[in-house]
């Protein structure tokens, strides 16, 4: 019960925070900004009961691949986990919430989940759940009473028009239609809430205080640059406004009033000083948001090559000022896998090892760490929203029932866990060994990157700690290839010259502190990462 301990601890801090001010109040979040995060895509991930849907209970039972409450072994010892919506909805995704208060009964019951909630405690993992604040299911209760009656006290939860104004989403008009001269707003098709109505906004805030009070580690929120949308002079801005800043301003101050330890990680699809402004205290002021930039990037780094790679990790960071606000991630549900893109296995272990030795809050989309691949099929998000897979025994593992009720993905007979774990030269456990060997770098998620001698085939980048510099090497390229180092241009740290170095990746049991005189030559082989600790 470690957290949930910690849960009354900082009913206390906060006392003691009134008291004596709030200088150790930067530690609140280090399990977030220290960690690495997995995103399951809740439906697919493994059914206990046999009906051919994931649920609570099946992934309790899963816990320990994902984190086995032991340092190091055989798992990918993960520090949190988001769950995609778990609440009573009218859908196979969840976006479209009927009751924020009920789990959803085809995921099991609340008392599930808040074993769940212990379960992962007692691994050392917190549950980050998603949270959709911008809009609600058509079939939501309050939504029926506002389109079913325009005198309804719940009219000015939404937002209706009676004409089909000029306001647009995506290039096209999100008013939907309810009756002759009766539009309500939908930027996804389905409700947006008047979020800035004082009642909705309570209500949305009860919404979370009630999910904090189980103990988790914070939300996921989702399309949240869509959540309030301003008119000025007739002209309308639907993404990105004043509104939603200031409204998540309040709700980050809610979360943290209740507990200094939850996050709130943003989903805002958009350029990087666009997330800048989310994660900025003077803006939303929420703790960090997805890298999207980042992640398309990754995606084609074998077209884009590993120089645009390290530019754009150097151009992100100076927008956010700080690397602990930036999620860095494989893919998640609304993205085409990894591997459909990235089609070796000694490709797919470089980008594993780029985006482990990349500063940041790492998340692996899961599946992207056993290859999976997208399902048969035409078009459609359950193609890469596709059952876990486990095994090679029937539906992958991941269902007794005669059909599992999401799709199975591509090859699964080869491309799964216990093949994975079996073969020590797979994927797998090339993110195991890079998890370990970040999580062996004090405080390396907030690391500043410095680009030093990047190609098209090869990161040269030097990696700066609060305590120590590592100049890293990562070659993507099918050959090998040479690298130099000059002594004359190491970056000078904490007003020290070092030209000492350590092979710190991989290590050798031979390991002795070695002098750089003038230009260090280094052969870095395909696919090769080394890191040298310096000194
Ligand atoms: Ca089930
Ligand atoms: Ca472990
Ligand atoms: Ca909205």
């Amino acid at each position: 019960m470690e957290f949930l301990m910690k849960k009354y601890c900082s009913l206390l801090f906060l006392f003691f925070t009134f008291v004596y001010g709030n200088a150790e109040q930067s530690g609140a979040t280090d399990w977030f900004k220290n960690g690495v995060g997995y995103e399951i895509f809740f439906r697919s991930f493994y059914d206990s009961n046999g009906d051919g849907i994931g649920d609570i209970k099946g992934l309790i039972e899963k816990l320990d691949y994902l984190n086995d409450g032991v340092p190091g072994g055989n798992d990918l010892d993960i520090d949190f986990i988001w769950l995609t919506p778990i609440f009573q909805s009218g859908s196979f995704h969840g976006y479209d919430v009927i009751d924020y208060y009920t789990i959803n009964p085809r995921y099991g019951t609340m008392e599930d989940f808040d074993t769940l909630i212990v379960e992962a405690d007692k691994r050392g993992i917190r549950i980050i759940l998603d949270l959709v604040l911008n809009h609600c299911s058509h079939k939501h209760p309050y939504f029926l009473e506002a389109a079913g009656d325009k005198t309804s006290s719940k009219r000015d939860w939404f937002l209706f028009s009676e004409t089909n104004k000029t306001w647009m989403t995506w290039k096209k008009t999100s008013w939907g239609k309810i009756a002759e001269n009766d539009y309500f707003w939908g930027t996804f098709g389905l409700p947006d809430w008047n979020a800035e109505n004082p009642d909705t906004k309570a209500y949305l805030f009860d919404i979370a205080r009630f999910w904090l009070a189980k103990g988790i580690g914070g939300f996921r929120l989702d399309a949240i640059k869509h959540l309030i949308e301003e008119e000025d002079n007739g002209k309308e801005k639907t993404i990105n406004t004043a509104g939603t800043l200031s409204w998540l301003r309040d709700f980050s101050k809610m979360v943290k009033d209740i507990n200094p330890e939850a996050v709130l990680i943003g989903e805002i699809w958009d350029s990087i000083e666009s997330i800048a402004e989310y994660v900025n205290p003077e803006g939303a002021n929420i703790d960090a948001a997805f890298n999207f930039g980042l992640r398309g990037t990754l995606f084609n780094i074998f077209g884009f090559g590993a120089k645009m790679y390290s530019k754009k990790v150097e151009y992100s960071q100076n927008a956010l000022l700080s690397n602990d606000s930036s999620v860095v991630f494989s893919g998640n549900h609304d993205m085409q896998r990894l591997a459909s893109e990235i089609t070796t296995v000694d490709d797919l272990k470089a980008v594993a090892k780029m985006l482990f030795i990349t500063p940041g809050i790492p998340f692996i989309y899961y599946g992207d760490e056993i290859r999976s691949l997208h399902s048969m099929g035409t078009s459609g998000d359950m193609l890469y929203r596709n059952a876990m897979a486990w095994s090679n025994a029937k539906n992958a593992g991941f269902t007794t029932a005669e059909k599992a009720k999401v799709l199975l993905s591509t090859e699964w007979e080869k491309r799964n866990v216990q093949n994975e774990l079996s073969n020590k030269n797979s994927v797998l456990h090339t993110y195991i060994e890079m998890i370990q060997l970040r999580k062996s770098i004090p405080g390396f998620n907030n690391a500043r990157w410095i680009e030093y001698s990047s190609t098209k085939d090869v990161a040269s980048f030097f990696i700066e700690t609060k305590t120590e510099l590592y100049y890293c090497t990562l070659n993507i390229s099918d050959k090998n290839q040479n690298v130099t180092i000059q002594e004359s241009e190491i970056p000078v740290k904490d007003g020290v010259k070092r030209s000492m170095y350590e092979e710190f990746y991989p290590k050798h049991k031979e390991n002795k502190w070695q002098k750089i005189n003038g230009i260090k030559k280094i052969r870095v082989k395909s696919h090769e990462l080394i890191i040298l600790k310096l000194q």
